[in-house]
Order: C-alpha cells, then structure tokens, then sequence
C-alpha cells in the first residue's frame, strides 16, 4: 500500500512496455491525483493522519467525533452523603466521567426519588444534562419531616444513591435510623 505524507501531493501514471523492449512514452500528464490533506485527522483509522503525533481520538481535532466522544463509565457525587435539617436545602454535584476520567458533556443525568422517599425530599431539577466539565447540580431540599431519604442519581449505564439523613430542628425528635448502616458504615460514625 502506498502512504503519502501529509500535505504533499502525488501524482501516479503507468508506462506500456512490450516485449521488444520499445517503452511508451511517459503522458504528459497524469492519470490520476491524490492528493493527501494536511491537518485532516482521519478519527478512526489508527493513522496519525496530519502528523502532530495524536493517533485518533488523541487528537483533539477529533474532539467532536462521535466515535471519539467520552462515554459514562462512573459518577461520582459531591458531597457523597448528605445531612441536613428540615426545610432546609443542599447542592449536590453529579460528576459524571468516562474513560479514563474523560469529562462526559451533554449527557442527561436524571434524579430519582422513590416513592418512599418523597415525604422526606424534593429534589429540582429531575434531570439536566451535564456541562463542558461533566457536571450536573441537583437541589435537594427537605421537607417537614425527619428522617433517612435515598436519591438515585442515573447517568447512562451509571447509578449512584445518595443517602440524605434529615434532622428535625432543634427541639423536635427525629427517628434513628440504621438500616442503612451496613450499605454507608460511615454513617455510624455521626
Ligand atoms: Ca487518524
Ligand atoms: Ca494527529
Ligand atoms: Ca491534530
């Protein structure tokens, strides 16, 4: 297989030759033309296509390539548990990455809360696509009661529960609840 070097152009024609050893004369111009982009990364032919030494989707050329774009692997949640008293609200912040933590832009990442949970929290918005950075924040506010409430945060193939204990405000008394100690040990810990 030929291989042309970026930017250059080549130009390819054939010459006859007989048996009696009589050559054709070369054409005066070429049969055929090829010529070779320069700055064109091809995104998926494991070719450094215009030669900066980024194969592929290494090259950010291929940023916007389809092929190459990064793909929900993991998410991650900040805080990743939350406490907070009633009525009041938090901010969590859904990171959702990729490959080799690849920042997944413009993916959808949905918040869902079972029924079970809805006495205790709203959660806005219910979903919203992650930003240029993979992030996507969620308000939770609690509502009037007290107690232990699970959100799933879904992006992609990638699922993550946020526990959300909610204290009554001072004076009141809420339940103790360990249910959950085995799945968030760290929550013995408070
Ligand atoms: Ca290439
Ligand atoms: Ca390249
Ligand atoms: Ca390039």
């Amino acid at each position: 297989m030929f291989s042309g070097k970026p930017g250059k152009s080549y130009s390819f024609y054939s010459i006859a030759h007989d048996n009696t050893g009589n050559t054709e004369d070369a054409p005066v111009s070429a049969y055929t033309t090829t010529q070779v982009k320069a700055g064109v990364e091809d995104c998926n032919n494991g070719i450094d296509d215009d030669g900066d030494g980024l194969v592929d989707c290494k090259d950010p050329d291929c940023a916007s390539n389809l092929d190459c774009a990064c793909k929900v692997t993991s998410i991650t949640l900040i805080p990743g548990k939350a406490a907070l008293q009633t009525k009041k609200s938090i901010d969590i912040i859904v990171a959702v990455r990729g490959e080799e933590e690849c920042l997944v832009n413009g993916q959808m990442v949905r918040a869902i809360v079972g029924k079970a949970n809805r006495k205790f929290v709203f959660v806005k918005p219910r979903k919203q696509m992650t930003d240029k950075n993979g992030l996507a924040t969620f308000q939770i506010k609690a509502k009037g009661e007290a107690g232990k409430a699970r959100i799933k945060f879904k992006s992609g193939k990638a699922k993550k529960v946020l526990t959300v204990k909610i204290k009554a405000e001072q004076g009141q008394n809420y339940p103790e609840d360990t249910q959950d100690a085995e799945e968030m040990p760290e929550d013995k810990k408070l």
